[in-house]
């Protein structure tokens, strides 16, 4: 019996390795933004906590939230005019800014959805929630915890200009929320970091686990 489940210890090794894989992948669709350090791609969006150095984004707000499903809509124009002032000629991404604006200590709000529509381009946060610590907190007002960048795909500067016609919408649904108000800003990626997806540690242990395992067994077979 031991001597049997020696032997086929690396195929077991194997399966719960792929097995605990899709698992823990389906759990990673609940989100916590907690310090500066979160940095997960999310839906369409590179969730960032830290944005260090970043500007403008208290002067550009697009959606001021006070829990529920809210939505505006801005011309595209003058997000083009709001960034060509700032002396923007060329940007292939767009960042939102989250400023939670939640009073004392361990508050939190929940984003339960987020939509971007440019043109008849649409961004989601898709099938996932993504809980907003107040990280920032002592800092108040106009400090952002969390920041979305969009990869348009090209260059807004040189795809619109100060008379294209199409619009923007912006549309988010919040809860948990006991302050506020909240507050969405948008502006261009505001420091040029590209913000690289940093895999879990457990779920890359886990599929390294699944895949040795694998080859292991491979191995044994092919020496009897
Ligand atoms: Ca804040």
């Amino acid at each position: 019996m031991l001597k049997s489940l020696k032997r086929y210890t690396f195929l077991i090794l194997a399966i719960s390795g792929f097995c605990i894989f899709p698992y823990s992948q389906a759990k990673a669709a609940y989100y916590t933004i907690e310090d500066s350090t979160f940095s997960e791609i999310i839906g369409n969006f590179t969730v960032r906590s830290d944005y260090a150095g970043g500007t403008g984004q208290q002067r550009n707000e697009v959606l001021t939230h006070r829990g529920g499903t809210e939505s505006n809509t801005i011309s595209v124009s003058s997000l083009w005019n709001f960034l060509d002032d700032k002396g923007v000629t060329s940007t292939t991404a767009l960042v939102f800014s989250f400023d939670l604006n939640e009073t004392g200590q361990d508050k939190f709000v929940q984003i339960d959805d987020l939509q971007m529509n440019i043109g008849t381009q649409s961004f989601l946060l898709g099938n996932n929630t993504l809980r907003v610590n107040d990280w920032t907190l002592g800092q108040g007002n106009n400090n952002p915890e969390a920041f979305f960048r969009i990869d348009l795909g090209y260059d807004f500067m040189k795809q619109f200009n100060a008379s294209s016609t199409e619009n923007l919408l912006i549309m988010s649904t919040i809860s948990q929320f006991s302050a506020g108000p909240e507050r969405f800003y948008l502006d261009a990626s505001l420091t040029g970091q590209n913000g690289a997806p940093v895999p879990e540690p457990a779920t890359v242990l886990l599929l390294g686990f699944g895949l040795t395992g694998l080859m292991c067994f491979r191995r044994k077979l092919r020496k009897k």
